[in-house]
């Protein structure tokens, strides 16, 4: 007997991840549904243009009743909680905000699965966990039971996420399960992180468009991976018996220093020194200085691993922007 096509439902469909996610779920055969917010999101155009048969649904995370009307509707298999504020400089302007969005909205989600599934154990959920959770790192590379700690108003409301997720999955049996995703980055990334700040502008540097790139703390290092790689571990988690936690990372860390190496070799410039400026403005109150994951448990269980090299990613971004700036300056 042929199977029934799975439905899933995915909150920040405007998002980098969202878009990778739908794509990989579109190819396994899903119905896809996309949680969008607002009356006129500026997103909505982008989203239908390149994931036509995603079906757009109105909701927003700090609108419960939107929540529960969504999931009555769309009947998901599957929920994917990714919109959150996901700019940790941007959570230090704005805690209550980010609190609100990214920690209780996850609550709001659990609570209206919990209603609309009523026990019966048919809606699984993804909740987007992060390696800011370590914030001042405690063991090097951080591991599921790695200690939290959280640096950023943004981390903490993650950690608030986090556990409700473990908590709904223990006290209701809710097949709930957290990804803690490194950093993971593409030619999609928004424009505000570091990784596509630096690749759009020393693309724009080539083109004779810009001078200089104004950054923050030079000395962070991350573990750095690719977003499409890192949405096949979300979908491997949700189709595992058994709910769930696991690091999803590289293994690697590299500089800030070594990313502006590569992005800037890419475009033939060996010596960027004169076009980097440290701009006190990006500086962020407290630090995540350095991440680094260990990703066995995710290789071992799931079969997932990081496919995409550091160098290879980087490379791929600003070739990406290479192309979109030079088409803006063909118009
Ligand atoms: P992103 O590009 O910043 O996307 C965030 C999404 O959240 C957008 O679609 C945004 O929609 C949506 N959103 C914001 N406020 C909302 C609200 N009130 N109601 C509903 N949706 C709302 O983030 P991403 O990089 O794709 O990351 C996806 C998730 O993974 C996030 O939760 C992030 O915190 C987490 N994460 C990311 C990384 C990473 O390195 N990328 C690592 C670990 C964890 P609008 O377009 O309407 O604003
Ligand atoms: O690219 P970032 O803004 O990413 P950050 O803070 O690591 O957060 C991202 O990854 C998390 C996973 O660990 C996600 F949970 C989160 O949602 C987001 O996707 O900054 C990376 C590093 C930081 O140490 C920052 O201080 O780069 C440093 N940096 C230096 N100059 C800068 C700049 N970051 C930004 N955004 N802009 C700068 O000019």
């Amino acid at each position: 007997m042929a199977q029934a096509q799975k439905r899933a439902l995915i909150t920040g469909i405007t998002g980098q991840d969202g878009t990778y996610l739908a794509e990989l779920l579109l190819s396994k055969n899903y119905q896809v549904y996309g949680l969008i917010r607002g009356q006129n999101n500026p997103k909505r155009a982008m989203v239908e243009q390149l994931l036509p048969a995603v079906e757009l649904v109105e909701g927003d995370l700090s609108d419960m009743g939107s929540l529960v009307a969504a999931l009555e509707y769309c009947q998901p298999d599957e929920v994917y909680n990714l919109g959150a504020i996901s700019f940790v400089a941007l959570s230090f302007k704005q805690p209550e905000l980010t609190g609100d969005i990214t920690g209780l909205g996850a609550l709001r989600l659990l609570e209206a699965i919990r209603i609309i599934d009523g026990g019966k154990g048919k809606m699984r959920f993804y909740q987007a966990s992060t390696s800011e959770l370590y914030g001042k790192v405690r063991e090097t590379p951080q591991n599921e039971l790695t200690p939290f700690h959280p640096r950023s108003p943004y981390g903490v409301a993650k950690a608030y996420a986090h556990y409700m997720t473990v908590n709904y999955r223990e006290s209701y049996g809710i097949h709930a399960s957290c990804g803690i995703l490194f950093n993971h980055e593409s030619p999609r990334r928004g424009h505000e992180f570091v990784t596509r700040k630096v690749t759009s502008m020393v693309a724009r540097i080539k083109l004779g468009l810009q001078k200089e790139i104004p950054l923050g703390n030079l000395d962070s290092k991350r573990d750095w991976g690719f977003a499409g790689d890192y949405v096949k571990g979300m979908w491997l988690m949700l189709q595992q018996d058994e709910p769930d936690d696991y690091v999803l990372a590289t293994g690697e860390t590299h500089s800030i220093k070594e990313l502006l190496d590569v992005a800037f070799k890419e475009v033939g410039i060996e010596d960027w020194s004169e076009s980097v400026k440290q701009d006190p403005r990006f500086m962020r109150p407290a630090e995540v200085d350095l991440l680094i994951g260990d990703p066995t448990k995710a290789k071992k269980v799931l079969g997932w691993q990081s496919e995409t090299s550091f160098e290879e990613l980087i490379k791929m971004m600003v070739k990406g922007d290479l192309e979109l700036e030079s088409q803006k300056l063909a118009k």
